[in-house]
């Protein structure tokens, strides 16, 4: 390309003087470099503009997607991708391979570019067909769809954060695993972010965490190009974002000039030789690079240049502007060198192994197992069962007991709460606190940061290597619902503990008494939501949620304590609950039931004392538990009508919105639930002016049941 005298369309290879800027070093172009631009090395230039033009012709091809971020970002990409990265692009999962997450999900064409020419599973047909069904190059990066992809994103926020938590599960593991002279878990997440990540405010929560933890590990490229979707960043972004991760505890650095590649790749080294801080590198990059009319313009984002912009872009560029999705053999050859280097490097590593393996034979064996997910033989072997002596008991206290004895069992288990663990029960006595001079500790104290929590567990998940959990109040699960939601979208092994399950919690009030948090969280396709009534329930809800390798689990536990189901009488516990609903409690000895209470969690007890108090007034119910609605709904229909008779009426009791169990609706159910927000009283007089009472629901029975007799006389 010839070159131009404007900043943004200078290549400079030299590597940039660093000057010191408040005390923070910074990679700063001198006024010489700047009037004298020297073109970067040609296959460099060649290789860059391999990737902007694939992703150009992506976007114009689909006539969809974003086509600024990757024109901007390749130069630095392609410094980390070509100088640093250490992947294998024919073993994708390969355990010590970096992690890098595109935060900035929005700008996938890039990162399809740089998958396709580095050789991973992903050939052109794949990017001819960006963003077309059933193609694994889909409109943000989705986890388990495209080989290479580490994370879904595009939620901004959420991939800088999993990034988070994918340094934690770094050093987690190799505290681990790693010994004198083997270090078989060493590798660095590296994450893209763009002024939208930042901006969110997870990224304070997430950053302000792996500051204090002192993630040396983790680099951060930001491309700073000060442009957002309504315009500049000088309409609602103008804090120094530096001083800001300075404050945070970051190793900060800023490079002028995305294209100087050099200078890029030496910011990365000295963010790698940064141990004791995570590194934020901000590089002034321009949207839209190279487009005559859309660059440094909002033009650039969310719809394609257009193909006379393409061809003007691609002629100013010195590109051929035919073939589109070209790709220069030299620039391929040169991409392609990725898949010697991986090899060497993943071959390097799996030797280092077996001699690891020859000297510590039971934790190499150990190392596997947690990376595939696998669960020891006996893993819950100890698992208590409650008696009705030890009673009243909180599903939240048994939960605790049960966590300790599971973390016994299964070192990979890793997690805490939102500064809560004295309610939430999530801490374990012994295992040590997971904190800066002490990554071997198993419990976590993520801060009063429910959203930071949410996706920082995703990314010890997706690294792989641990069992995730996190609590805090059921209620401030609204809070976190965003990572929620791509946990169950990618299938993510992540356990949450919700605590203080419903306005039976009592004096804290409607701000703290959860409503329709349950239903929120039922209605989370592929989220298991487990509301347990006892602490055998919770033993047999904890059973379920460390069994799941697909996919989340809520765990949602009361505050109050609850009489203990002894399994003597209910015998039907332990394999009931991972059917999701079963029959507690029949009315068999008595005849077949005229009603059927569906109860779930503590309202488990108010229904077995009204099915008593029922039968003396001359009504047959039976007791269905059903701590998960979702589970239940998974099974056969012989079983589901077994539980729940077509012709039997049904009356649902749950301290929740009533929405959702309408499913079954139809003249012969009734909901005893909450369709307004609570109030600040003790647990039990709320439940009682809630119409929790067995009075009430007696009542309720009887009205079913008269109205079913009033429409069999009229029919
Ligand atoms: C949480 C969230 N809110 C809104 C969006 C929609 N969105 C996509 S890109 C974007 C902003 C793009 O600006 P920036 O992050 O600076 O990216 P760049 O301009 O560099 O492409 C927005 C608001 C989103 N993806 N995620």
């Amino acid at each position: 390309m010839t070159l131009d005298a404007t900043e943004s369309l200078e290549f400079l290879s030299d590597v940039q003087p660093i000057s010191k800027v408040k005390g923070k070093e910074h990679l700063m172009s001198s006024s010489a470099t700047l009037s004298a631009p020297i073109a970067p090395p040609a296959l460099d230039e060649l290789c860059i503009n391999t990737l902007r033009f694939l992703a150009v012709d992506m976007v114009q091809e689909a006539n969809s997607g974003h086509p600024g971020l990757p024109m901007g970002s390749a130069s630095m990409a392609f410094a980390l991708w070509d100088r640093s990265l250490k992947f294998n692009p024919r073993d994708p999962d390969w355990p010590d391979r970096d992690r890098f997450v595109l935060s900035a999900g929005h700008g996938c064409a890039l990162l399809y570019a740089l998958l396709h020419v580095t050789g991973f599973d992903l050939p052109m047909e794949e990017l001819k067909r960006f963003r077309q069904w059933g193609s694994r190059t889909p409109g943000h990066p989705e986890y388990g769809k495209t080989p290479g992809v580490e994370a879904t994103t595009g939620p901004l926020g959420q991939g800088f954060t999993n990034g988070v938590g994918m340094a934690i599960a770094e050093v987690a593991l190799a505290a681990r695993f790693n010994r004198p002279g083997h270090r078989i878990v060493d590798h660095y997440t590296y994450v893209l972010v763009s002024d939208g990540d930042l901006e969110e405010g997870i990224s304070s929560e997430a950053g302000s965490d792996a500051g204090h933890q002192h993630l040396g590990k983790l680099i951060v490229l930001y491309a700073d190009n000060h442009i957002t979707i309504e315009g500049s960043t000088e309409l609602t972004f103008t804090e120094d974002r530096l001083e800001r991760f300075d404050a945070l505890g970051w190793h900060v650095q800023r490079v002028e000039r995305s294209n100087d590649v050099g200078s890029v790749a030496l910011a990365l080294e000295k963010a790698r030789e940064e141990t004791g801080r995570p590194s934020l590198i901000a590089v002034r990059t321009h949207i839209g690079f190279g487009s005559p009319h859309k660059q440094d313009t909002v033009a650039a984002h969310g719809e394609a240049l257009g193909i006379e912009e393409v061809r003007l872009t691609k002629e100013g560029m010195g590109w051929p502007v035919e073939p589109s999705f070209h790709v220069p053999e030299e620039a391929l050859e040169h991409f392609r060198e990725a898949i010697a280097r991986g090899a060497s490097a993943q071959s390097d590593w799996e030797s280092r192994f077996k001699a690891f393996a020859m000297e510590f034979p039971d934790l190499a064996v150990e190392f596997h197992r947690v990376i595939d997910r696998r669960l020891p033989k006996d893993w819950d072997a100890d698992l208590p069962a409650f008696s009705a002596a030890d009673g009243p008991m909180a599903t939240r206290v048994a939960s605790g007991k049960t966590i300790a004895i599971l973390g016994s069992r299964l070192p990979e288990m890793m997690g805490g709460s939102a500064d809560l663990n004295p309610s939430t029960h999530t801490n374990r006595e012994g295992a040590g606190n997971f904190e800066p001079d002490n990554w071997g500790g198993h419990n976590m104290h993520f801060g009063i940061r429910e959203h930071a929590m949410g996706a920082i567990l995703n990314g010890m998940a997706l690294h792989r290597g641990l069992i995730p959990y996190g609590g805090t109040f059921l209620v401030f699960s609204d809070y976190m619902r965003p990572p929620m939601r791509l946990a169950a979208m990618n299938a993510l092994p992540v356990i949450y503990v919700f605590t203080h399950d419903s306005i039976g919690m009592g004096e804290d009030g409607p701000t703290h008494q959860p409503v329709e948090q349950l239903i929120g969280l039922r209605s989370i396709p592929g989220m298991v939501v487990l509301r347990p009534a006892d602490a055998n329930e919770t033993v047999a809800a904890w059973r379920v949620a460390i069994g799941r390798k697909q996919g989340p689990v809520a765990l949602v536990l009361t505050r109050q304590g609850l009489p203990v189901l002894d399994l003597n009488s209910y015998s039907a516990i332990p394999a009931g609950v991972p059917l999701g609903g079963y029959i507690l409690a029949d009315s068999l000895a008595t005849g077949a039931p005229d009603i059927i209470l569906i109860a779930t969690g503590s309202e488990v007890h108010l229904a077995l004392v009204a099915r008593d108090r029922l039968l003396t007034e001359g009504a047959r119910a039976r007791v269905v538990s059903m701590p998960s609605t979702s589970l239940f709904a998974l099974q056969s229909d012989d079983y589901r009508e077994k539980v729940l008779p077509a012709d039997v009426p049904l009356l649902v009791i749950e301290a929740g919105s009533p929405v959702g169990w309408q499913s079954f609706v139809g003249p012969r159910i009734a909901v005893i639930g909450i369709d307004t927000f609570g109030a600040s009283a003790p647990g039990p007089v709320v439940m009682q002016h809630y119409g929790f009472t067995v009075e009430n629901v007696c009542k309720q029975a009887h009205a079913v049941l008269d109205r079913l007799k009033e429409k069999a006389s009229c029919a």
